[in-house]
C-alpha cells in the first residue's frame, strides 16, 4: 500500500479541529487501530482515498449506497431538483411523492413524517409512543443501536459498543432508568419483563435484524412473541428499520417476516446518500403528532427537496431493476466466496448473511446475541481488516458492524475479494 501521506496530514489537522478527528466515532478506526484514510471520491462499488488507493467498498456509507456510490439516477435527480431550489421550509410535491411511496411499499405505515437522520426517526418514534400511551418505560435490546438518542444510549451497539460506551456519559440516570434492556433472542426474559411491568411499558424498540453488534437473526417465534406481548399489554412495537428498510426487501424486513409493527423508523436508503430519516405507522398513533396532536416534533430540513429527490430516484431505480433480486444473487455469490476462502484458509469463523447485509465473526461459536458476539477475537479481526485494507478491500472498521453489498458489486469484484480474503485469512 502507498504511504498514507495525504490522509495522515489531513488526519493530523482534523485531530486539532474535530473531536477524535472524525464527525462520527466509528470512522476513527479505534476498533481496529491505526489511522483512518480520507476518501477522495466514490463510484459504484469502489472508493478512492486521497493518496490514490482504490478499494472495493463493503461499507457503502453505512447502508445508503444500495445502488453503489453516486449512481447516475441519483446525481441527475439532485442536479435537476437543485435548479429549482435546495430548501424551502414550505410543503413541496416531493414530500407527498415520498410519503405515498413509503405508505404504498410498507403497508404497516398508514402515515409517515420525514426527518433528517435515523436518530431523529427513532427519537421521535419513542416520544410519540410515550405520548400515545401516556407511559414512560421503554424496552430495548443489548447491542441494538438506534442512533444517539439519550433514552436509547443504554447498552447500545455500533460505535457505542466499539468504543466501550454502551451507556453514554451525559445521559441522566433518571432518564436511563426508564429504559429497560434485555438480551435479544431470550423469550423467557421478554415474557418475565412484561409479566411484571407490562402495564408501564410505552414501547419496545428493536432492530428486527440486529446489525449493530455485527449481524445476527431473530430465532423463530421471537419477534412473533414480541408482537403478541406488545398487543396484549398495549405497548407500541417499534421496528427500527433504518438499516434494513428498503434493503432486505422492497417493504423492509417486516415484508419478509410478516410481522406488523405499530411504528417503523427508516433512514439511509431513502435519502440516496443525503441526510434523511422517517418514522411512520398506525394513523391513530401518528395523528398524535403536532400540529394535530399533543406530541411535538419538528425539523427545519424535514422533507428537504434534494434529499427526497435523491431518495426517490434511488427507490425507483431499485424497483425498475428489481434490485432486491440482484442483491440476493450478489449476496449469495459473495457468501460462497467467503466460505471458500474460510475453508481454504482453514478458519472456522462464523459468517452470517441476510440479503446484502453480512458479518464475519472471528469466532467458531454460534452468535445469536451481544454476549455471544463478544466472544469474537477482536485482535484477529483487526489484523484481517488491515490486511484487506492494504490490499484494496474496505470492510467496516469494527467487528461490531455489518457489511453491505450493493447492486454495483460485480462478480469481478467478488472474485478479487475472494482471492484477497483467502490470502489474508491464511496469514492471520
Ligand atoms: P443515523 O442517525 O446515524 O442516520 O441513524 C442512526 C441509526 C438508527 N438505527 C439503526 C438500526 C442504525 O444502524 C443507525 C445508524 N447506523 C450506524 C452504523 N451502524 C451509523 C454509522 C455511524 O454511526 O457513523
Amino acid at each position: 500500500m502507498a504511504a498514507h501521506s495525504r490522509s495522515s496530514s489531513l488526519f493530523a489537522e482534523a485531530l486539532t479541529l474535530i473531536p477524535g478527528g472524525v464527525n462520527s466515532p466509528v470512522r476513527a478506526f479505534r476498533g481496529v487501530g491505526g489511522e483512518p484514510f480520507f476518501v477522495d471520491r466514490a463510484e459504484g462499488a469502489h472508493i478512492w482515498d486521497v493518496d490514490g488507493q482504490r478499494y472495493v467498498d463493503f461499507v457503502g456509507t453505512w447502508g445508503p449506497a444500495i445502488l453503489g456510490h453516486a449512481p447516475k439516477v441519483v446525481r441527475e435527480a439532485i442536479a435537476t431538483t437543485a435548479e429549482r431550489g435546495v430548501s424551502f421550509g414550505i410543503p413541496n410535491p416531493l414530500e407527498v411523492e415520498m410519503a405515498r411511496t413509503i405508505v404504498e411499499w410498507v403497508p404497516s405505515i398508514q402515515k409517515v413524517r420525514m426527518v433528517s437522520s435515523g436518530t431523529e426517526a427513532t427519537m421521535s418514534a419513542i416520544r410519540l409512543a410515550r405520548g400515545f400511551t401516556k407511559r414512560d418505560k421503554l424496552v430495548k435490546f443489548e447491542g441494538c443501536y438506534h442512533g444517539h438518542v439519550d433514552s436509547l444510549l443504554v447498552k447500545a451497539g455500533s460505535g457505542a459498543l466499539t468504543h466501550g460506551a454502551p451507556d453514554s456519559a451525559g445521559v441522566p440516570a433518571a432518564l436511563a432508568a426508564l429504559t429497560l434492556t434485555l438480551p435479544y433472542n431470550d423469550p423467557e426474559a421478554l415474557r418475565a419483563l412484561f409479566a411484571t411491568q407490562g402495564s408501564e411499558i410505552a414501547a419496545v424498540i428493536v432492530e428486527p435484524v440486529p446489525a449493530n453488534a455485527g449481524l445476527y437473526l431473530p430465532t423463530p417465534g421471537y419477534l412473533e412473541l414480541m408482537r403478541q406481548l406488545c398487543t396484549e399489554h398495549g405497548a407500541v412495537l417499534i421496528f427500527d428499520e433504518v438499516m434494513t428498510g428498503f434493503r432486505l426487501a422492497r417493504g423492509g424486513y417486516q415484508e419478509l417476516c410478516g410481522i406488523v409493527p405499530d411504528l417503523t423508523a427508516l433512514g439511509k436508503v431513502i435519502g440516496g446518500g443525503l441526510p434523511v430519516g422517517a418514522f411512520g405507522g398506525r394513523a391513530e398513533i401518528m395523528n398524535c403528532l403536532s400540529p394535530d396532536g399533543p406530541v411535538y416534533q419538528a425539523g427545519t430540513l424535514s422533507g428537504n427537496p434534494l434529499a427526497l429527490a435523491a431518495g426517490l430516484a434511488q427507490l425507483r431505480e431499485m424497483a425498475r431493476i428489481d434490485g432486491w433480486k440482484r442483491l440476493e444473487e450478489t449476496g449469495a455469490a459473495f457468501e460462497a466466496g467467503v466460505r471458500r476462502a474460510l475453508k481454504s484458509a482453514g478458519r472456522d469463523y462464523n459468517f452470517r448473511r441476510i440479503g446484502s447485509m453480512f458479518c464475519l465473526y472471528f469466532t467458531g461459536a454460534e452468535v445469536h446475541d451481544l454476549a455471544s458476539a463478544q466472544h469474537s477475537d477482536k485482535a484477529a479481526f483487526a489484523r484481517f481488516f488491515h490486511g484487506c485494507r492494504e490490499r484494496g478491500v474496505y470492510f467496516a472498521p469494527s467487528q461490531f458492524e455489518a457489511g453491505f453489498l450493493s447492486v454495483a458489486h460485480a462478480q469481478v469484484d467478488l472474485d478479487e475479494v475472494e482471492k484477497i480474503t483467502t490470502e489474508v485469512l491464511a496469514s492471520l
